[in-house]
């Protein structure tokens, strides 16, 4: 795992959707050149996509409508890539749905370039490896155009976005575990927008 990034409300476009949900998302390339992802997040219902899909919360705004990575620079509108759930005609095969006993949920899933995608996995390669590479010789962080979206009943549109930041593997181990300020500070701080 060597890319990463909080998603929260503010990072939404055009505007903060004014969210308290946020998230963490860890990706990879496999031997198999695939993208896995992890990515948890908390303040959302995600009910639906697991077991017999039961709500985790009465209040129905916070349903989650979507999971979407995107393509476009951090603070713009883009065009969907890969609707992971939620979008007719693209989906991860490969998707499985945990809730976690404190209350969060972990999607994990395997974006392969196979997988039914509005933009082919393999558009955001060359600049994923690019950023990857700098960030292994330099130390710090490279943003990419690609990001990560959650929609929902109440934010169809998306509720919390990341914008995917190469990062070093020190951080990335430990993504979870690190305070969405401290990282998004490290991100907006020492990055560079590839
Ligand atoms: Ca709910
Ligand atoms: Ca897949």
């Amino acid at each position: 795992m060597v890319f990463g990034t909080i998603l929260t409300g503010d990072q939404q476009v055009p505007a903060d959707s004014g969210s308290s949900a946020s998230g963490t998302i860890a990706l990879g390339f496999d031997e198999t050149g695939a993208l896995t992802y992890d990515l948890t997040v908390v303040g959302l219902d995600f009910g639906a996509y697991i077991g017999e899909g039961v709500p985790q919360t009465e209040d129905t705004a916070d349903d989650v409508t979507g999971i979407n990575f995107g393509n476009a620079p951090i603070g713009e509108v883009g065009d969907l890539a890969f609707g992971v759930v939620g979008v007719d005609g693209n989906g991860d095969d490969d998707l499985i749905f945990t809730a976690n006993p404190d209350g969060s949920t972990t999607i994990s899933g395997i974006w392969e370039e196979s997988d039914l995608a509005n933009i082919p996995l393999s558009t955001f390669v060359p600049g994923l490896n690019s950023a990857a590479a700098t960030t292994s010789e330099t130390g710090s962080p490279q943003i990419s155009d690609l990001y990560v979206s959650i929609g929902t009943v109440g934010n169809p549109e998306g509720e919390i976005r990341g914008q995917i930041a190469s990062i070093s593997p020190e951080i990335s181990e430990s993504i979870s575990a690190i305070d969405p300020v401290t990282l998004n500070g490290l991100i907006n701080q020492g990055a560079t927008v590839i």
